[in-house]
């Protein structure tokens, strides 16, 4: 173990009790906001990797997404979350149980709220939540390349402002959120940035992809299942099945002679060539499960987590 003790420290038994062998620190962080704030943009700055998707359309993050960094003796694990609202159908209540879980699990919670939509509300009121949560709230304002000296001015001048395009207020970010954090010995090894397994990803570049190439309800009606992962194959063989709500849909994920579910799957090959490393092979096919985002069995077998049972 390397000597951590700063050799301005006077020496000291008691210094040497807390610097030698400093205990690392570790913890779970929410990144939590309402739909299209940027915590999925952050998230992907804060590991260095396009992990979590990212749309202009709200709404893109459906399950959490957990993404690592490590710097020296302290290991975060963000947790990017759905966005908080008001369900209104079974999908959308399940997102907001798995944000809600992970919200009550966690040791600190970053709030986000777009600089240029000005000073947030408090936290509790925009989540819904009927007490304040057991974790710390840090409010952090994203999006800070958009707003210009005097809007920032009137965020207060003890505002957090960060930028997931430009990297700004990244530092100051991490170092808050330090202190906050128990010790602990590492989750996770030092090396490692996610802790999903690849078939999840699969899932969402496709979902990512969805919502660059479809319009209007399309990409909220879309999703999909791996089939088959065949990892040691060369290259990676990976066969999914694209997943809609109704038949009239299913001509418009092909698209005609085949344009759009070839543009779906080539934007998520891509991604996914990125993270493994390696060539991959996307076997897409399409298929209709009936009205899945209002249907608990089809939510449920689609990693959704089930509402919390009333008490
Ligand atoms: N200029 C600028 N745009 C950003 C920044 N962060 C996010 N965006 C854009 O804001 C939009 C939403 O970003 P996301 O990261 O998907 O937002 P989100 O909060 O994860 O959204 P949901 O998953 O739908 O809740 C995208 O078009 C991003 O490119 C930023 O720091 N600067
Ligand atoms: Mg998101």
């Amino acid at each position: 173990m390397p000597d951590r003790r700063p050799a301005t420290l006077p020496p000291g038994p008691a210094d040497e009790r807390r610097y030698v062998s400093p205990m690392p620190k570790t913890g779970h962080v929410a990144l939590a906001g309402v739909p299209n704030v940027g915590k999925s943009s952050l998230l992907n700055r804060l590991v260095g990797e396009h992990l979590a998707i990212v749309s202009p359309k709200p709404q893109a993050t459906r399950l959490p997404v957990v993404g690592l960094r490590t710097e020296g003796d302290t290991q975060f694990v963000f947790h990017d979350l759905p966005g908080l609202l008001e369900p209104r159908y079974m999908m959308q209540s399940r997102m907001r149980q798995a944000a809600l879980d992970q919200l009550a699990r966690s040791h600190a919670i970053v709030y986000l709220h777009p600089a240029p939509a000005g000073v947030a509300p408090p936290f509790e009121s925009l989540a819904g939540l009927e007490g304040p949560p057991r974790a710390p709230v840090l409010t952090v304002y994203t999006k800070a390349d958009l707003v210009p000296a005097a809007a920032r001015a009137a965020l207060g001048p003890d505002a957090l402002l960060v930028s997931a395009e430009t990297g700004e207020g990244i530092p100051t970010l991490l170092a808050r959120l330090a202190v906050l954090l128990p010790e602990g010995e590492f989750e996770f090894d030092p090396e490692d940035i996610g802790t999903q397994p690849l078939r999840f990803f699969v899932v969402e570049y496709l979902r990512e992809a969805a919502f660059e190439v479809l319009e209007d309800e399309l990409p909220y009606a879309f999703t999909a299942e791996v089939e088959e992962f065949r990892e040691h194959s060369s290259p990676v063989y990976i066969r999914v099945t694209l997943l809609v709500e109704r038949e009239s849909q299913k001509g418009m994920i092909i698209g005609q002679g085949g344009r759009t579910i070839k543009a779906i799957g080539s934007h998520a090959r891509t991604r996914l060539e990125a993270l493994l490393g390696k060539p991959v092979y996307l076997d897409c096919w399409v298929k209709v499960l009936p009205n899945w985002r209002r249907n608990a069995a089809s939510l449920s077998r689609l990693g959704f987590p089930e509402d919390a049972p009333a008490s």
